[in-house]
């Protein structure tokens, strides 16, 4: 499958690995627009979450809370803002589910 997130799982692709467990992962975005800024994703392709089953949209919210908690509780950021979108029509440019964390701090100036 040509499909840019499965080859970071797989290792074809680089990435900076933040967090990995049996059923997700999660990694810097390449856009490098917003200090900080991650993508949470499932490990079994899924194009979004019209298509997510309640299972996988369970583990990888349960690993976007932990990677949030993280970020407030241990790295001095005070919140997140969780994004995502499903659908070209919503403007999701890789067809692999996926969630943008972006940690933020108060006055960071960040138009997320
Ligand atoms: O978000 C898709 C996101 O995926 C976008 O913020 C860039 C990111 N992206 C694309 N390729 C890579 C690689 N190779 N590593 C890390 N991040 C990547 P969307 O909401 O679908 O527009």
């Amino acid at each position: 499958m040509d499909c840019i997130f499965c080859k970071i799982l797989n290792g074809e692709i680089p990435s900076l690995k933040v967090y990995e467990d049996e059923y997700t992962m999660v990694f810097m975005d390449i856009a490098k627009d917003v200090d900080g800024h991650m993508v949470a994703i499932p490990k079994k392709h899924i194009k979004n979450i019209l298509d997510c089953d309640v299972d996988t949209l369970s583990h990888l919210m349960s690993t976007v809370k932990k990677v949030a908690n993280y970020c407030v509780d241990k790295c001095g950021y005070e919140g997140v803002n969780l994004l995502n979108a499903s659908d070209e029509s919503a403007g999701q440019s890789v067809p692999h589910f996926h969630i943008h964390i972006i940690p933020r701090r108060r006055n960071d100036n960040v138009d997320a």
